[in-house]
């Protein structure tokens, strides 16, 4: 059972255990609900405390059952929180930890509500594509008042208990324990009054509430984006002002049209995929971790900066060893600019950036960080760079050291042999800006040990990233996918289509950048080494030539005032080029091609499908071990739109039959030889599945 039942004094204390934190799904709310009912039937109960084990009060519904028919299953949570404040007997809420979504609109129904001061408060269903579906829009606003709610369920912030001391949703804050505050506030309500307060019985004041809500709706419509959820939780607070069955009903009608869109899907998604890519299906979730008290960093330059800033961010003493000090001094300086900047825009104090850059230190010696627990070399993406480095760091490196290398695409098992502990060696990928960016490849060798990568994924979360566990291929995940779609994206120029028309089309579709736009701020010479360096190892992995072309006329993107677009200086605007298009048409002549009008339909379809395609592969080869780690890459590290959740769920959407068909159609044109159709795909595509099902 997920609700313990234990009488105390004449108080009947019913404790939701569901861990880890108490969601409420079908067997906890059936729990509660028999409880409540043996309360009502034992005379020698008097109140009813509502606690929650563990660390939480509630995290609120169970997310794992959203698209399942249990999330709606009764008792639903509107029948078990309808149970709690019919009851007789007064009803206690002893709040700690977590109390949020569902977990807070339980502790509304309940008839009082004690809470301790740090206890995490909020409705964030709004993050999940969602409104507050089981009475929050309705409840909140009748106990902090009308904007605060709006605020909150529009935001999804998370408030701690103590802020908010004035307002009328808690009885009681407290330090100490919570359950004994409960306790005894139950046993005097019980003795005080024969009825008690519902907060539905409240009324939601607000001096011109039209006039507010008004401005909530234009303001929140600007914003949202493709989002639906944001305009519909001010809409279903505005109905806060109505009676409240009326306003319950309204909630109730906006929730359900949201629980089945896309978006809705889509959020989950990531929600859920972030959470389960740090779980390796071959590594024990409970193997012990290495302690990473002292991280080094080998080199200064942007990544190695970067990097730096992360652990820095999340208080770690960082030591960054570079081979001259005018490069090191270079770094350092690079670091405390990025900190004053951010404190200049008022999002970190002075004495943050202080504290931060205290945690930091340089040196030219390797002597210096042979204590550190974890070193990452961010050194030119060279073979013989890294030998030389990994070779001294094993001679330096205390036993039990983490060695990571911030390789792209640099096998690490062969990096792993330049040392005698490749047990100790895996790949930290960090995406550029570091700092920035919340993607990590965790690049595991053959060799790499359990707990190291148990102790990557831990530290990962520490420092905010979203890790992804990649196996050893060129390109690991998202850098493999990227090279097929932007191999479509060049055959679609040699066809017909201008640098312009694609980068538009896939940004209509929700990529923050389409691949020209981005190839230009990257830097051509970039993907032209790639080039280069595969004619020599697969000449059959052939590209447009335009690429070539372009570099060849020294235009390598926004660095060189010139790529596929023009640049004016001090202007990042990308301008259509005319002599890149001139180029472009010329060489389509020469390939003997009829150029002809592409439609942005066929863009984004061959560019998402080469995405897919490619992560198929990547699965049945066991580089990635699910689907939804490959969305988490693409979500978090290449701009993706969250609204449709990455590449393999949108392939899920869009139905992998189709899909398949599309593929067929596009490996009869051009370069279609382009198009190796995995197998797994055209499998799951005939056995009528998806990649995340
Ligand atoms: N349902 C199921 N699992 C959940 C969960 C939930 N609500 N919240 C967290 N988990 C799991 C999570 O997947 C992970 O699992 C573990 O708990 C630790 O999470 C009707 C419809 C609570 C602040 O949106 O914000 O109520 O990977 O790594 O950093 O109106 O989790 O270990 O197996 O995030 O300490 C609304 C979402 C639901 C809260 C804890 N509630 N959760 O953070 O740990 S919709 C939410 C969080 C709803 C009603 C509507 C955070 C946290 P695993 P974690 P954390």
């Amino acid at each position: 059972m997920t609700a313990h039942y234990q009488v105390r004094d004449a108080v009947a204390v019913i404790t939701l255990d569901n861990p880890p934190v108490n969601g409420l799904g079908h067997r906890t709310r059936v729990g509660i609900v028999e409880c409540m009912t043996r309360a009502f039937d034992d005379s020698s109960v008097e109140a009813i405390v509502l606690t929650g084990s563990g660390r939480a009060f509630s995290g609120g519904a169970d997310i794992r059952e959203f698209g399942t028919p249990k999330a709606l299953q009764e008792p639903s949570l509107h029948t078990v929180i309808e149970t709690i404040e019919a009851s007789g007997k007064p009803v206690v809420a002893a709040m700690h930890g977590v109390a949020m979504g569902g977990g807070l609109e339980l502790a509304l129904g309940c008839h009082y509500r004690i809470a301790a001061k740090d206890t995490q408060i909020a409705l964030p269903e709004v993050n999940l594509g969602l409104l507050p579906g089981a009475g929050g829009t309705q409840r909140l606003p009748r106990v902090i008042g009308l904007e605060a709610a709006l605020n909150m369920i529009v935001s999804g912030k998370t408030v701690l208990a103590g802020k908010l001391a004035d307002a009328r949703l808690f009885d009681e804050l407290v330090d100490g324990d919570v359950l004994e505050a409960a306790t005894g506030f139950a046993c005097r309500a019980a003795r005080a009054s024969a009825s008690h307060p519902k907060v539905r019985d409240l009324a939601v004041r607000h001096e011109s509430a039209e006039a507010y809500l008004g401005f909530a709706r234009t303001t929140v419509a600007a914003s949202a984006g493709p989002f639906p959820a944001p305009l519909q939780c001010v809409k279903a607070v505005a109905a806060s002002l109505k009676p409240f069955d009326e306003g319950l009903r309204e909630e109730r009608r906006r929730f359900m049209e949201l629980l089945g869109t896309s978006e809705a899907r889509a959020l989950r998604h990531a929600f859920l995929g972030e959470r389960a890519a740090s779980r390796i299906p071959d590594v024990p979730a409970d193997i012990a971790a290495r302690n990473i008290a002292k991280v080094a960093i080998i080199g200064a330059g942007t990544m190695g900066g970067g990097i730096a800033m992360t652990f820095l961010n999340a208080g770690i003493p960082v030591t960054v060893l570079e081979t001259k000090a005018d490069a090191l001094e270079r770094g350092v300086a690079t670091i405390r600019r990025n900190y004053e900047n951010t404190a200049k825009k008022g999002k970190l104090s002075q004495g943050a950036v202080e504290t931060r850059m205290g945690l930091l230190t340089t040196t030219l010696s390797y002597n210096d960080i042979k204590d550190a627990d974890l070193v990452i070399e961010a050194v030119f993406e060279d073979f013989s760079v890294k030998e030389t480095v990994f070779r001294t760091l094993d001679e330096v490196m205390k036993p039990g050291a983490i060695l990571a290398s911030n390789t792209s695409t640099l096998d690490v098992n062969r990096i792993a042999s330049f040392t005698r502990r490749p047990q100790d060696v895996v790949g930290l990928h960090f995406f550029s800006p570091a700092n920035v960016m919340k993607l990590l490849e965790v690049v595991r060798g053959e060799t790499t040990s359990h707990d190291v990568l148990a102790t990557v994924m831990q530290l990962a979360k520490k420092i905010g990233k979203v890790a992804v566990v990649s196996g050893v291929c060129d390109g690991f995940i998202g850098n493999r996918m990227v090279e097929q779609y932007s191999r479509q994206a060049g055959f679609l120029l040699d066809e017909g289509a201008l640098p312009e028309q694609v980068d538009r089309a896939i940004e209509k579709f929700g990529f923050a950048m389409g691949p020209f736009r981005m190839i230009d701020m990257a830097g051509n010479d970039i993907a032209w080494a790639i080039r280069k360096r595969r004619a020599v190892e697969q000449p059959e992995f052939n590209y447009s030539k335009t690429g070539d072309l372009l570099c060849e006329m020294g235009r390598l993107g926004q660095k060189a005032g010139a790529g596929w677009y023009d640049y004016k200086p001090g202007d990042r605007k990308a301008y259509p080029s005319a002599v890149v298009n001139d180029m472009i048409v010329r060489h389509s002549g020469e390939l003997g091609i009829t150029r002809r009008k592409i439609s942005d339909a066929e863009i984004v379809e061959r560019l998402i499908d080469a995405l897919v395609n490619e992560g198929a592969l990547i699965l049945e080869e066991g580089i990635a071990s699910k689907a939804s780690d490959i969305d988490m890459v693409y979500l978090n590290g290449y701009g993706f739109p969250k609204f449709r959740g990455g590449p393999m769920l949108y392939a899920d959407q869009v139905g992998l039959f189709n899909v398949a068909q599309a593929m067929r159609r596009y490996a009869k044109g051009y370069q279609g030889h382009a198009w190796r159709i995995a197998r797994s795909l055209e499998q799951l595509a005939s056995d009528g599945k998806g990649f995340n099902d």
